[in-house]
């Protein structure tokens, strides 16, 4: 007996082009989110997720925390990678292997081979909780993609351009919802619609997680 329809294989991940060298890659790590959550509990131990303060001195609405070689910060002085967590004076918690593998696998599915993270920048967002648009420019390697990984409550995704007057295109991020960008959109403005009042997914409640991916330094 032979059939080309599986009726049991799982839908093959949809990539969508949502901006020159950007994709969406919905529910492409579905299968692991429970095992991304259960990692996100560990590093909480060995860190805290803290409302960061930008250089303008306003608190950031979503807490922060990281992982790997290098952590991203952000207080009165300004912007940057550190090697050490502020608040624990020591290195940064060990980037899980299945968090690397995810990332790795994600950018090379839309053409980055080789894509070597050395930062996970963990944002977590409650209610009302967003990010104005911005860019990610705070890293030296700016050949090397992004790959952002969406757990829990749904939000919507602001893509812009290289102005920030661009008008940005509106995205519904979901639980295991991948976005990998570089090249030439690697420096188009973003953020993220403030999480709304009824948004919640049945792992984490009305939060939603988000890990970012970057290569830091050459
Ligand atoms: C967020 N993401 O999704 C905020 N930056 O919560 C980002 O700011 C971001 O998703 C660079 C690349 C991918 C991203
Ligand atoms: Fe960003």
């Amino acid at each position: 007996m032979q059939s080309s329809l599986d009726l049991f294989a799982p839908p093959t991940p949809e990539s969508i082009a949502i901006a020159p060298d950007a994709w969406l890659l919905k529910g492409f790590a579905h299968a692991q989110a429970d095992d991304l959550l259960a990692q996100i509990g560990q590093i909480e131990q060995q860190t805290a997720f803290r409302h960061q303060v930008t250089p303008g001195g306003h608190a950031m609405s979503s807490a922060q925390c990281s992982c790997g070689t290098y952590g991203w910060v952000t207080d009165k002085r300004g912007y940057r990678y550190t090697t050490e967590d502020p608040l624990t004076d020591k290195p940064w918690p060990a980037m899980p292997a299945s968090f690397r593998e995810l990332a790795v696998r994600a950018a090379a599915e839309v053409g980055f081979e080789g894509f070597e993270p050395q930062s996970c920048l963990i944002n977590r967002y409650q209610t009302g909780a967003g990010m104005g648009l911005h860019q990610d420019k705070d890293e030296q390697d700016l050949g090397a993609p992004i790959v952002s990984v969406t757990l829990g409550a749904p939000i919507t995704f602001l893509f812009g351009g290289l102005l920030r007057t661009d008008k940005p295109s509106r995205w519904l991020l979901e639980h295991g919802d991948v976005v990998v960008w570089g090249g030439v959109s690697r420096l188009y403005f973003h953020g993220v619609a403030p999480l709304g009042k009824r948004a919640s997914h049945a792992a984490t409640g009305a939060v939603r997680y988000n890990l970012t991916f970057r290569r830091v330094v050459g």
